[in-house]
């Protein structure tokens, strides 16, 4: 049994042990995350998605600084680790060479983005609360894509903001790459760079205020800190927002119903696949379909039938 008060007291290398099995899925992961489960709820659950290079880890970067002066508490979860294509650097190494190494209150962790959208592993969300349940918060999670195949940033941050820079795609600002519904926050970063105006026009043409709520659209410098405090301070305004409509405890709900289904589909899949499988009419159809007596479609609703009966 794995003891949960060093976790709980915030002890760094605790912390990085539980994320550690769950990332291995280790049997230890769930009897782990059902202790600590009660001690969370508690983190803010910031979501900073977009492209990569857009200099997502660099504004990262600056709002741990602005949220260090103030005293807390931060965990950072990077699912974009690497992007050396695009010119984005580690994660790690960016927020190594910076003072936050030396700062006990800052705990990073990297992680292995999924799939070809650039979602969110399903266990993002168990690290997260492992970071949560060591108090610590603001939770800040780094991702490249709005997540269509994976889990999205947006069934798991409270608030999110989508960080676009001048000069981008045509793909990402005719809104295909799926980041205009999920931004409660746009920040249009590299503004020193010629072309960011032509960004903030492009995006609020396609922005759709979402209950009452009109998203802004922020320029920053994310290198040498301009408008991240801005940024701060329209990400608090978003928070306070849903709080007073009470869209933040639903969206919250949302999640969880979300994250349960998945689950219950994720065990019956493999229950139903077991099953058909033990069947001795299974292997017969198959042959069937093989030998062009039937044809799969009809194949798979006769035994789906026979499945549902039993
Ligand atoms: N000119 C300019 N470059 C920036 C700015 N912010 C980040 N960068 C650079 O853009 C590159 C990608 O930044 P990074 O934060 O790793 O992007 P990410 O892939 O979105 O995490 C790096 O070389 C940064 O130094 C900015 O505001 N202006
Ligand atoms: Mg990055």
């Amino acid at each position: 049994m794995i003891p949960i008060k060093p976790i709980l007291d915030g002890n760094k290398r605790a912390v990085s042990r539980a994320i550690s099995l769950i990332e291995d899925e280790s049997h230890y992961a769930s009897s782990l995350l059902r202790l600590l489960y009660p001690h969370t709820g508690k983190a803010f659950v910031i979501g900073i998605v977009g492209p990569p290079g857009t200099g997502k880890s660099s504004i990262i970067d600056a709002m741990v600084r602005c949220y260090r002066q103030r005293g807390a508490h931060v965990g950072v979860v990077a699912t974009d680790p690497s992007s050396p294509t695009s010119g984005g650097a580690l994660l790690g190494d960016r927020l190594r060479m910076g003072l936050h190494s030396l700062d006990s209150d800052v705990f990073i962790r990297s992680m292995a983005s999924r799939g070809q959208s650039g979602g969110l592993s399903p266990t993002t969300r168990n690290v997260v609360r492992v970071m949560d349940s060591a108090s610590m918060n603001p939770i800040i999670i780094e991702t490249v894509g709005a997540g269509q195949n994976d889990v999205s940033i947006a069934s798991v941050a409270d608030v999110v903001v989508v960080v676009l820079m001048p000069q981008m795609g045509d793909e990402v600002q005719s809104g295909k790459a799926g980041f205009m519904e999920i931004g409660d926050i746009f920040v249009v970063n590299k503004a020193d760079l010629d072309g960011a105006d032509k960004t903030i026009s492009d995006l609020r043409a396609l922005r759709s205020d979402v209950k009452g709520w009109e998203p802004p659209i922020l320029k920053t410098v994310a290198i040498g800190g301009k408008g991240i405090k801005e940024m701060l301070v329209q990400i608090e305004d978003c928070r306070q927002y849903l709080e007073k409509k009470g869209y933040f405890a639903r969206r919250r709900m949302a999640h969880l119903e979300e994250e349960l289904l998945g689950d219950i589909v994720s065990h019956w899949t493999q229950k139903l696949k077991l099953r058909a499988k033990r069947t001795s009419r299974f292997r017969a159809i198959v042959r069937e379909v093989v030998s062009r007596e039937i044809d799969p479609w009809r194949a798979s609703e006769q035994l789906y039938k026979e499945l549902d009966m039993m």
